[in-house]
């Protein structure tokens, strides 16, 4: 009834490495292939060769296998809707195949436009020392407002944080503006450079035209064009939701809240049309009620990321707190998952134990002095899983 731990690792430049990944207690491995440009076919040679590196050491130590591919990215002109989506469409199909070919099974997306998750702060400092991702809606409106200067930015702030937006821009040092603008435009996993404030905005106006409703029509027409090539290839289709679950310089997210879930879930009424579920990122809203979510869509739930945020004094803040110590009622959540994995043991479904992973963690100890992928560092991930894990066996023995 156990959950299958795994981490993600980045490829052969993760600082972090497999045997770390091993000695965390990890048997799967959740890789993408990210020099591949994104829309571009994955070959059964290139997947061959990150899954042979994976496995390389097996024979020796305990065995890693790549479980879950996170992310195989969706191309931009599917989510504008453009006539091309249809060639890139058929690539994910292609790439899909090619998965199955080489057994890999879960496979993980999502639908954010033009980036993916967003934070302000990448070194917050925790009353321990340690350091965490943090997003403080006032410090974007400072980058939306003063440094990106987004036409039309106003009306997406209220008067009072347009305001004070502005006098903190005033008392900002070049480097403090520099900092806060590569922090904005980082939001792509994999990527350690930012986008040109130019580029960016180029990218931002190529959605004049898609707001919340064609947004919607262009994810749903995707997956009702490869859930069912998914399904009968036997692959599991998880889509990420939106991080932070809330609209974002004038771009629609329709990927963050139950309802959004449930439409997407009818848009395809297919297995493979899944669910990645988020706790850290659909746990920022205090209106997605967690447990409940996972009970609702758990026959669809095919990976877990276990993360909680804290809302801070401010409420439009949140900041990424310790695994079992922020908003979500990782109690809940882990019963839940525990009695779907229950469940589907007891119906016979071969996928009765599902990959989790702890998602991010803090900066801390040696890790202080490494570089690592923003929230990605092994010893705050390793805390993460070691409590994840015992929270789990609690729960399965105090239960089962
Ligand atoms: C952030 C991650 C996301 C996630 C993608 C999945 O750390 O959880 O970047 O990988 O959104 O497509």
């Amino acid at each position: 009834m156990k959950t299958i731990h795994t981490m993600r690792w980045f490829g052969p430049n993760d600082p972090v490495s497999l045997m770390d990944i091993r000695q965390a207690g990890c048997t799967g491995v959740v890789s993408a292939l990210h020099q591949v440009p994104v829309g571009e076919i994955w070959t059964v040679k290139a997947i061959n060769e990150r899954k042979a590196v994976i496995e390389a050491e097996n024979h020796t130590y305990s065995k890693l296998e790549w479980l879950v591919v996170e992310s195989l990215p969706v191309h931009e002109h599917i989510k504008k809707g453009l006539p091309s989506r249809e060639l890139f469409i058929e690539n994910y199909k292609i790439s899909l195949q090619n998965l199955a070919a080489c057994g890999i099974k879960i496979i993980c997306y999502n639908f954010m436009p033009v980036l993916d998750w967003s934070r302000t702060n990448l070194n917050y400092e925790m009353p321990d020392g340690s350091r965490a991702l943090r997003f403080v809606w006032e410090d974007f409106a400072v980058f939306d407002l003063c440094i990106l200067k987004r036409p039309g930015s106003e009306k997406d702030y209220a008067p009072e944080v347009a305001a004070s937006a502005r006098e903190k821009f005033d008392l900002m040092t070049p480097e403090e503006i520099k900092t806060l603008s590569d922090t904005a435009l980082l939001g792509l996993p994999g990527s350690e450079e930012a986008f040109d404030l130019k580029t960016f905005q180029g990218l931002l106006d190529d959605y004049y035209y898609v707001g919340d409703k064609e947004l919607r029509a262009h994810l749903y027409y995707f997956i009702s064009q490869v859930a069912p090539v998914a399904e009968e290839l036997g692959l599991k289709l998880c889509i990420h939701p939106d991080d932070p679950p809330f609209p974002l310089l004038g771009l629609p997210r329709v990927v963050s809240t139950e309802t959004d879930l449930e439409q997407l879930m009818n848009a395809c009424r297919v297995n493979a049309n899944g669910i990645t579920f988020c706790t850290g990122s659909l746990g920022v809203r205090p209106d997605n009620d967690l447990p409940a979510m996972f009970r609702k869509f758990a026959e669809r739930v095919h990976f877990i990321h276990l993360r909680t945020t804290k809302r801070e004094e401010n409420p439009a803040n949140f900041h990424e707190a310790a695994h079992l110590d922020g908003d979500v009622d990782m109690y809940e959540v882990m019963k839940a998952i525990v009695e779907e994995q229950k469940l589907r043991t007891d119906t016979g479904r071969p996928d009765f134990a599902i990959p989790m992973r702890p998602d991010h963690g803090h900066q801390m100890l040696d890790d202080l002095h490494k570089k690592n992928y923003p929230g990605y560092s092994a010893i705050g991930r390793l805390k993460g899983l070691a409590e994840l894990r015992g929270l789990e066996m609690a729960v399965i023995r105090s239960f089962y």
